[in-house]
């Protein structure tokens, strides 16, 4: 895979941007282009499995229907893109499970820390009917969701100093790390409890609170901390893997109801094809991206077992104030995917 870097960071989501199509069923007459926004850059596996979804869709509906992908927050974050979709002023978007909570609750199931132990563990979860259902469950707030893909497992970076324990985050005589979260109440708990000062901030908000130092760290898997240039503001990585977040790709339910059935069933699969891509090269990309963080001169900490063991310890808070909330059950249901595939 190459890397083009120096790509214009966060631009000012515009949000005055005219609906999508009017009318008659698309694909009907003429050619339709849906518009899609990402939050990451164009050289994310994200962005580059979107492309594929595009390429495959125009394929497969004889250039009937295209799609323009928007990357680098430009249309706006994950909140207000699903907010967009909702309206029916954006057609498609990509964004974290963890924003999404907030219209399928049971999604925060995958913010608790440490819940899937591997990649095969979080890959099965994806696919299971469990997961399914969480999409079905979309139903009724305006948004259709398509399939599950990987984000992946999410690592800390920072600006101010090597993390390779809990302590290290809360400091002991200094103040603890000051690091983003997505906008998700379980993410903001974990850092909370291990004595950080968390901030929820909008992905595209967060290169230049980082390099105005308005927050010491962050954490993403390495592919998006490298292919977002986070590399340049932050010199040190810990490989905490404290948690595995997948991407929903969504449509607005609007732009789904004027598909003619059999286009739909073309964007459904698409839409399963490419996520299935994007897996495959998330996987490749993770290892390379922290080979390739490492050459650009991040200092990147490797835990061990029981360094990893100090870190699951310190969250055990996290699961008894939220897995009431997420429901045991659930939880009981994912656990038992994972230990079918240990
Ligand atoms: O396109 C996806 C991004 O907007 C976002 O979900 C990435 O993991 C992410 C984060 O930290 O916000």
């Amino acid at each position: 895979a190459t890397l083009s870097l120096g790509i214009a960071y966060a631009q000012t989501p515009d949000l005055s941007d005219p609906p999508a199509i009017e009318g008659e069923v698309l694909g009907d007459h003429g050619s339709h282009t849906l518009r899609m926004g990402l939050g990451l850059s164009d050289t994310s596996p994200q962005y580059l499995s979107s492309r594929y979804f595009a390429d495959i869709l125009e394929q497969r509906t004889e250039g009937r229907i295209t799609v323009n992908i928007f990357p680098n927050s430009q249309l706006g974050d994950d909140v207000q893109m699903m907010e967009m979709l909702q309206t029916g002023s954006l057609d498609m978007s990509y964004p974290s499970s963890s924003p999404a909570t907030t219209y399928v609750q049971e999604l925060a199931v995958f913010d608790l820390p440490f819940l899937l132990p591997s990649r095969e563990a979080a890959i099965a979860v994806m696919q299971s009917e469990t997961a399914q259902r969480m999409l079905d469950a979309f139903e009724g707030t305006g948004i259709k969701a398509l399939t599950f893909s990987e984000n992946g497992y999410r690592q800390l970076t920072n600006s101010a100093r090597a993390v390779e324990s809990p302590e290290d985050v809360a400091g002991l005589d200094v103040r603890g790390l000051s690091v983003r979260t997505m906008e998700n109440p379980v993410h903001l708990s974990i850092w909370e409890t291990l004595g950080a000062n968390p901030t929820p901030m909008a992905f595209g908000e967060l290169f230049s609170a980082m390099e105005q130092g308005v927050v010491d760290g962050q954490e993403n898997p390495w592919s998006t901390i490298l292919t977002s240039n986070f590399y340049e503001v932050q010199d040190y990585g810990s490989e905490t893997r404290h948690v595995y977040t997948p991407f929903i790709m969504m449509m607005s339910q609007r732009t789904w109801d004027r598909l003619a059935p059999e286009y739909q069933e073309l964007v459904q699969e698409a839409a399963r094809q490419s996520a299935e891509y994007e897996i495959q090269l998330s996987t490749e990309y993770d290892d390379w991206a922290r080979e390739q963080l490492e050459e650009r001169g991040m200092q990147i900490t490797r835990l061990d077992d029981d360094q990893v063991a100090a870190f699951q310890e310190a969250v055990q808070p996290v699961y008894d104030r939220w897995a009431p909330r997420i429901g045991e059950d659930l939880i009981a249901e994912i656990q038992s995917i994972v230990d079918a595939t240990q």
